[in-house]
């Protein structure tokens, strides 16, 4: 029964990939906690940045999709997405700043998905999904609420 031994030896084989990644440290965040090291106003643009501990894949960040920007005056900020560099995501709001936030300030919401049925989230260059929930595992949302103050 040549193809029992075939079948067998491409499951180990799987298998052997799965704990491979499952092993690798997954993709975190450095911070994020804090709204003197994510959130700042430039040119009247609400902007947050973010490290991550490994290389992100582009592709896997967008605005609105994996990233979801809301405030108590628009429930989806538009949001224009760049890489300073391979592990920093920097989103820049469309609108101006006056237009998102009350007179004074208020919070800003914020969601990086990890996990989704939808099979989109901010993942690493293999494709594994962020640790959001920072329980060692890939995969679950990072959600924070940061309160800017004018
Ligand atoms: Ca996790």
């Amino acid at each position: 029964m040549h193809w029992r031994r075939t079948i067998s030896v491409a499951a180990f084989g799987v298998l052997g990939i799965a704990v491979l990644a499952c092993a690798a440290k997954p993709l975190q965040l450095v911070a994020g906690r804090e709204t003197a090291e994510v959130l700042k106003i430039e040119n009247n643009k609400l902007v947050l940045t973010y490290k991550f501990t490994q290389p992100i894949n582009p592709r896997s960040v967008t605005s609105g999709g994996t990233i979801i920007v809301s405030t108590d005056v628009v429930e989806l900020v538009d949001g224009k997405i760049t890489f300073p560099d391979e592990r920093t995501v920097r989103f820049e709001s469309v609108q101006p700043a006056s237009e998102l936030l009350p007179e004074g300030g208020g919070p800003v919401r914020v969601r990086i998905v990890g996990r989704s049925r939808f099979l989109e989230w901010v993942a690493d260059t293999d494709g594994n999904p962020v640790d959001g929930d920072f329980d060692g595992t890939s995969g679950g949302d990072f959600v924070a609420e940061y309160l800017y103050k004018r």
